[in-house]
């Protein structure tokens, strides 16, 4: 057990240390990475009681791997978790606590804006296991009072939403939960830690496609499922060991507790020049509105910047106007986006580059135009995740793209 009390310390200090002991072997500083699939046991006996239980260690990875291990230990801390399961990917973490949480017949009230490998988990896969689903602007309470029922089991919503950045009211939602028994989970890949607390608001499970911020380097997929010892024991067992088969490779572990160092070095330079990128798209005259909630016109402002610490995220999305000299906004977006220099044209988010994509036919392209276009995923809606490079240099890059229109 680590001598630092995690209850006293800041951010910074837990980001590093937390789930970090010297290797008792050798007294590498660094967590080294356990990659082996297997364990050996000195006798028969000791097996059977790792087994059952009754001697602790690790027996086999996919069911537990010491690298993973100081991963989900770091995770835990850093949310305000009890425990944490860690998996091979964002969509591993999702479908592993759909599958530990429900059952056929139960109800799930969701979000109605999700990335859309989620939208398609809810949307069609969940119906497969007899498990339906109602689609609510969670932002709105009374629409998801309303879509409450006797079976519902699960509330689901990403706060802020990808693509559409529309925000949450997490304590508001968990209050309602709470008083009717119902499970609150809080996808917060958009707003990390030390950026936005689900569980401490009063949600049950958060998780996070670690692939993005956590990690933080465009070089890993992962996942993440943190709440109460009871819920992540049942998610462990029944999705990431059992049903889904999930855990992550210990090498990519190793990565992300590396990754994590940085994080609130990273993630407040993220959100300084997400800031600024904002602000100087809302006041670009090619474009029509920008969606970041540390922007004044954000309609939810005041929420986000009490629910988020003052820090937002580093992603935004925005239009550009219908008429851009003679082009629509789809054309003209086209346009803009391949005249870029220093923004790659790529899906995923949270990487020290700046990334640009168009949800319509990329992430979201698998959900319904008509459900894409009900909650604002236009066509001429664009993502942009700001990276770490100077936003100055970012800011000329983009000029330099509106010019050449
Ligand atoms: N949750 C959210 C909010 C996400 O944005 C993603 C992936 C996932 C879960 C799934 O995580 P993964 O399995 O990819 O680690 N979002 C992506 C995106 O917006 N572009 O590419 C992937």
């Amino acid at each position: 057990m680590s001598k630092i009390n995690f209850d006293e310390v800041n951010f910074e200090t837990m980001a590093i240390h937390a789930g970090q002991e010297p290797d008792k072997l050798t007294g590498a500083l660094s967590t080294p990475i356990y990659q082996t699939s297997t364990f050996c046991f000195e006798t028969v006996e000791e097996g059977a009681g790792k087994f059952s239980g009754a001697i602790p260690g690790y027996k086999y990875s996919r069911g537990g791997n010491p690298t993973n291990r100081a991963l989900e230990v770091k995770l835990a801390v850093l949310e305000g978790g009890e425990d944490a399961v860690v998996t091979a990917s964002g969509m591993g973490a999702v479908g592993s606590t759909m599958v530990g949480l429900l059952k056929h017949g139960d109800h799930v009230v969701s979000g109605d804006v999700l990335y859309g490998g989620t939208d398609v988990v809810m949307r069609t896969n969940l119906a497969q296991f007899g498990i339906d689903v109602t689609f609510v602007d969670t932002s709105n309470l009374e629409e998801v009072e309303n879509a409450i029922n006797e079976r519902t089991k699960v509330i689901y919503f990403e706060t802020p939403t990808n693509p559409t950045m529309r925000v949450t009211d997490i304590k508001a939602i968990a209050a309602i939960a709470k008083r009717k028994n119902i499970k609150l989970v809080v996808d917060n890949t958009f707003a990390p830690p030390p950026i936005q607390y689900p569980l401490k608001l009063g949600a049950n499970i958060v998780l996070h496609s670690v692939t993005k911020y956590l990690n933080g380097h465009g070089d890993v997929l992962g996942g993440v499922v943190v709440g109460s010892k009871e819920d992540i024991a049942v998610i462990r067992g029944n999705g990431v060991t059992k049903i889904c088969g999930t855990p992550p490779s210990p090498f990519n572990s190793y990565l992300v507790l590396r990754g994590i160092k940085t994080l609130y070095l990273r993630v407040k330079q993220h959100c300084e020049n997400a800031l600024k990128m904002a602000q100087y798209l809302e006041s670009n005259e090619y474009v029509k509105v920008v969606y970041y909630p540390g922007l004044e016109s954000h309609p939810q402002h005041n929420l986000a910047t009490e629910q988020m610490n003052g820090m937002y995220t580093g992603m935004i999305a925005f239009e550009l106007n219908d008429d851009v000299k003679g082009l629509n906004a789809l054309e003209a977006g086209k346009k803009f986006v391949n005249g870029l220099k220093i923004a790659s044209i790529a899906v995923s988010l949270g990487d020290p580059d700046t990334l640009i994509q168009h949800p319509a036919s990329m992430t979201h392209a698998s959900v319904p135009k008509e459900s894409r276009e009900e909650v604002g995923i236009t066509d001429g809606l664009i993502r942009l995740s700001v990276g770490l490079e100077n936003v100055d240099d970012l800011i000329a890059d983009f000029q330099q793209s509106f010019n050449e229109l």
